[in-house]
């Protein structure tokens, strides 16, 4: 009797994809809408608000003086790093008003970027304190704007005081590939820190 295709073994059904979230946070205009935007396969979710006169006090736009608009509650985003690696991305509000809100947004995170600008690097301290107060795992993503000096990863690490462990990458948030790289970083860092606390301790 001859069998037909049906007789062969069925292939395994393709595996779920492993979704992660990670959040994109930093002082205020550093770029986190920008990053999101420029990487998420999806139209991101945008929550943006003008900036008023009324806020100009307040709102340092030294070196993005072209900026008009703020994030009021989060930036959401979607990427495929690989065919069962998911990123949900939330960009976080950058004003200190609205950092209420980060307490929920860092929930299920399973890390963080911290992006920053040379110019203003004194903005990141917030957001690097909130994320090792709390043992997320993050790496510090410097936005090289044109116009602001250049500086090594190492002096960046230096400036913020940073452990050793902490992964500082240069990057562009309004590239794709860039953005991306950023994401890879932060997936293997906290992928890598995880390993470490599983280890068991040496006797
Ligand atoms: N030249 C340059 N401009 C950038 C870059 N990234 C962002 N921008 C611009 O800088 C401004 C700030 O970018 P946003 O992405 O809104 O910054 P944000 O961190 O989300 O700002 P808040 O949500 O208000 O804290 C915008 O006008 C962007 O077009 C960059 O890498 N280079
Ligand atoms: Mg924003």
């Amino acid at each position: 009797m001859v069998f037909g295709r049906s007789e062969r073994r069925p292939r395994p059904a393709p595996a779920e994809p492993v979704a992660l979230k990670i959040l994109v946070a930093g002082g205020f205009g550093v770029g986190k809408t920008t990053l999101v935007g420029a990487v998420s396969e999806i139209r991101p979710l945008r929550t943006e608000e003008r900036l008023t006169e009324a806020g100009r006090p307040i709102d340092d736009l030294h070196g993005v003086e072209a900026k008009s608009t703020t994030t009021v509650a989060m930036d959401f985003g979607r990427i495929t790093v690989r065919d069962e690696l998911v990123l949900y991305l939330f960009g976080t509000p950058g004003q200190d008003r609205f950092w209420f809100l980060w307490d929920e947004l860092v929930r299920g995170a399973l890390g963080a970027v911290v992006l920053a600008d040379t110019r203003r690097l004194a903005d990141s301290f917030a957001a690097i304190d909130y994320f090792e107060r709390r043992g997320l795992p993050f790496v510090v993503a410097v936005n090289c704007f044109e116009g602001a000096d250049r500086y090594p990863a190492e002096a960046v690490r230096d400036a913020l005081d940073l452990g050793d462990a902490v992964p500082v990458v240069l990057c562009d948030a309004r590239v794709r590939e860039s953005a991306r790289d950023v994401l890879v970083a932060v997936v293997e860092h906290a992928m890598r820190r995880g390993a470490q606390q599983r280890e068991p301790a040496l006797p």
